[in-house]
Formats: C-alpha cells, structure tokens, sequence
C-alpha cells in the first residue's frame, strides 16, 4: 500500500515536472520594433536556454506575417524561438 502511494506520488511528480519543462520554454520579451513587410521583429529578450543564448536585443524572423502583425513596440510576449533554416525564428507567441 505504501510503496503503490509512493508509485502514484513519483509518477505525479514526473508528469508534474515535465509540463513544466515545456511552460519554461516560453521566453519572456519585450518587442522594441516590428517590421510586418519584411517578416521581422526586433525583441528584447530574456535567456533562451534551448538556442544557448543569453538575453539581449536581436531581431528574429517572424514564422508567419500575420504574427507581426499582432505586435505592437513596447508590447509584452512570451514566446518560442527556433533555428529556421539557419534563421532564428519566432515560431509561436502565448495568447
Ligand atoms: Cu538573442
């Protein structure tokens, strides 16, 4: 009976911490400038610890234009950044 409840608490604990693996994967940012046309976006952002890159100011690719075109400067994100061939990309921004 012990162990099964140490069983149960142990995978709880597993599941528990792998969706919280993924929810760290959204990286927080600031958007400093948009350019919808070119599909680019200027963000300052914090740590992307699946690019090995510490915060700073830099320009991605946006995935698609209609993503820009949602941003506004000054606005808040949390975000998903990926190589895109060769590119870094925005590839997903939390609603
Ligand atoms: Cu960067």
């Amino acid at each position: 009976m012990k162990l099964t409840k140490q069983i149960a608490f142990t995978a709880l604990l597993a599941v528990g911490s792998s969706s919280a693996a993924l929810a760290e994967d959204f990286i927080k940012g600031k958007v400093k400038k948009i350019d919808a046309e070119k599909g680019k976006v200027t963000i300052i952002h914090e740590e992307i610890p699946n690019l090995e890159m510490p915060a700073m100011t830099m320009v991605f690719r946006t995935g698609e234009n209609e993503m820009a075109e949602k941003l506004e400067p000054g606005q808040e994100i949390e975000f998903l950044a990926e190589r895109v061939n060769g590119k870094l990309t925005v590839t997903k921004i939390k609603e």
